[in-house]
């Protein structure tokens, strides 16, 4: 047995372990239910060993799907309620007419999945194309980003906002702390927190900042997740519209292997490629958020601020590969891409998602390193990721210089997309539209 057939055994226990017959939980002590963009890295790296079940993810998650097109953050096990909070009692979506028969939050998390569907169906067409998957997903993929295009896009510029700082997957990134200081952290709903059995408090958000996730997300559900009311949190990422520009892509892609138009979506794609444009930072050099409630741009550089780079043809392209080779992430030669500006007075190298490294992070930017041609430095993160994601038991986040691994393990992203990196690399050229398959 060599070193990859080791990691390609361990990385496919903890996914057997996790995967509850029709998904993966992302951990099964801190994070017991189905998380969006979890299912769509795990199902990304569950495609090369088992294509169905990569499938049969991604299913699951849109069976969840609202009636307004949403995708929601969690769909959860009622079984396992008392395990995570804010759980199914919190959020009843029973009660609101657009919610699916099964409970979930009414918040989104950022949309990856047309992306995974797209490499799903490569992975395996002849199987793809028997059981109708982009067929079935096809319509639903659409409805999802007609949602964030007519309900989300509250800036008025093409982009969707976040209503919460869960939404962008990177919870209490220093992009939000502004924002949030003008969120009051005293909700009704009583703050509890088993995630403190699983991990400990200093690499978890604090009690101040839990307050304030509890107190907009009750505001949320308040009103009934409806979009068009007020929010007192409203922020343009830049990593979750990327991830949408991304897989408006495949949509376009997938449109054309059904023998649908693809126009619309390559509209589309254009049109965001140019509105992201609106988030560079000149300063920094890099993408940063906009708070859309003030009007005006976050300048903190965070590894979601380099995570355009996985679109082809972006325009500030060569200044945002030199600032993230550059001191503030890849100079000093981390292990892996910090998450935080590692010049930043408040950089904090274990805590969360203010400076370790993340694997999902750091596989977004090998994509975007090898896609512009800085693949020698792409091909050192990918095989430091795939060692530290083996050595430490697959960990949520390490330390960007010394691997030490923080908060959960077993953790179903980091197996996945360790396990993708075993596979061909992407290219460039795989990004680009292809001649037409034939329709099915
Ligand atoms: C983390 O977020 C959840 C809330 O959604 C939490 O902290 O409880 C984030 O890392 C998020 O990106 C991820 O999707 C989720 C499950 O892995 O955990």
């Amino acid at each position: 047995m060599n070193g990859a057939d080791d990691l390609m055994r361990a990385a496919r226990k903890v996914l057997d372990t996790n995967w509850v017959g029709t998904h993966t939980l992302p951990a099964t002590g801190l994070y017991p239910h189905q998380w969006s963009w979890d299912s769509a890295f795990i199902a990304m790296g569950l495609r090369h060993v088992d294509p169905t079940r990569a499938r049969q993810e991604l299913e699951s998650l849109f069976a969840a799907q609202w009636a307004d097109g949403r995708v929601p953050q969690i769909v959860y096990d009622v079984t396992r309620d008392d395990d995570y909070s804010p759980g199914a009692a919190f959020w009843q979506s029973n009660q609101i007419p657009a919610a699916p028969d099964v409970p979930t939050t009414g918040l989104v998390q950022p949309p990856n999945h047309a992306w995974a569907v797209w490499e799903i169906h490569k992975a395996d067409p002849e199987a793809s194309t028997t059981s109708k998957f982009l067929r079935r997903l096809y319509p639903k993929l659409r409805a999802w980003h007609d949602y964030l295009a007519e309900r989300r896009d509250r800036g008025g510029r093409g982009l969707a906002s976040i209503v919460h700082p869960w939404e962008s997957g990177m919870d209490n990134s220093p992009l939000w702390d502004a924002a949030l200081r003008r969120v009051p952290d005293t909700p009704r709903h009583p703050i509890l927190r088993p995630d403190l059995q699983h991990a400990d408090s200093t690499e978890r958000p604090s009690a101040k900042e839990y307050g304030r996730y509890f107190w907009l997300a009750e505001q949320y559900r308040d009103q009934q997740c409806d979009d068009a009311s007020d929010s007192s949190f409203l922020m343009e990422d830049p990593a979750f519209n990327a991830l949408w520009a991304r897989s408006e892509m495949a949509l376009a892609e997938i449109a054309t292997a059904i023998g649908t138009d693809p126009r619309p979506h390559q509209d589309r794609v254009a049109v965001m490629t140019q509105a992201v444009e609106d988030l560079y930072d000149e300063h920094l050099g890099l993408f940063v958020a906009r708070d859309v409630l003030e009007g005006s741009l976050v300048s903190k550089a965070t590894i979601s601020g380099v995570v355009p780079l996985i679109l082809p043809d972006l325009p500030r392209a060569a200044s945002v590969l030199q600032t993230v080779m550059g001191p503030r992430f890849l100079q000093s030669e981390p292990l892996m891409v910090p998450s935080y500006d590692v010049l930043a007075k408040d950089f904090e190298p274990s805590q969360y998602w203010r400076g370790p490294a993340w694997f999902n992070m750091t596989w977004l930017v090998i994509l975007g390193l090898r896609t512009y041609g800085a693949g020698a430095e792409a091909e050192r993160l990918a095989g430091n990721m795939r060692h530290l994601a083996h050595q430490h038991g697959f960990p949520e986040y390490v330390d960007p210089w010394t691997g030490s691994p923080h908060g959960t393990r077993d953790f179903s992203w980091t197996a996945a997309l360790a396990l993708d990196l075993l596979s061909t690399p992407y290219h460039r050229a795989s990004m680009r539209p292809k001649s037409p398959l034939p329709a099915h």
